[in-house]
């Protein structure tokens, strides 16, 4: 069983029920199991300025699916929540799921990089990741504390 966390955001098409059906369609799957889901977060976009706030959060689960098999499963489920491809980078999404952490595995794949190459600096990752495992240690050896402290909580909104 490997222990993975999976980055949640949504901007488009009513986020809060996007996010709970993403959640749902994870625990539905087969070789997923135990998942848990952090508070969620508003935060302004990053990238383009002129789309909607982001709800955002983090899971963790376990599963006996292999990075890139994880990978196929939550693009389907992007898919089957109306996800669309633009070319715009960093534009609105109904839904996008990241694999953020696979264990303590390093991977350099065409198609998957993990850890998500830019959780290291984004609040709206870290803070979530935090309520669901303060003490945890990248497999660069950080701590999650150590990126915190210089990750400034501006801009985001924890909601109940
Ligand atoms: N890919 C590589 N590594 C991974 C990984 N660890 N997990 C590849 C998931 N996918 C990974 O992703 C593009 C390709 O990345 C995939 O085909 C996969 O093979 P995508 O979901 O099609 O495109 P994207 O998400 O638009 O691109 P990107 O660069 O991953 O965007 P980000 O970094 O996810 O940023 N502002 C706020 N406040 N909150 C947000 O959640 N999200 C974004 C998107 C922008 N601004 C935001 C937020
Ligand atoms: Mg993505």
């Amino acid at each position: 069983m490997a222990r993975v966390f999976i980055g949640l955001g949504s901007n488009l098409a009513e986020p809060r029920q996007q996010l709970h059906n993403a959640l749902s369609a994870l625990t539905a799957t087969d070789g997923i199991s135990q998942v848990r889901c952090s508070p969620l977060y508003a935060s302004d976009p990053l990238g383009p300025a002129d789309q909607p706030r982001y709800l955002n959060a983090v899971a963790e689960l376990a599963t006996t699916l292999a990075p890139l098999e994880l990978l196929d499963v939550l693009q389907r489920i992007e898919l089957e929540q109306g996800r669309e491809r633009k070319d715009q980078r960093w534009g609105p999404r109904t839904l996008d799921l990241d694999i953020l952490l696979y264990d303590q595995q390093q991977i350099d794949h065409p198609r998957l990089q993990v850890p998500h190459y830019h959780m290291h600096a984004r609040a709206f990752v870290l803070y979530p990741l935090a309520d669901l495992a303060p003490e945890l240690i990248l497999p660069n050896q950080t701590r999650l504390q150590t990126l915190l402290a210089a990750c400034p909580f501006a801009g985001l909104e924890r909601l109940d």
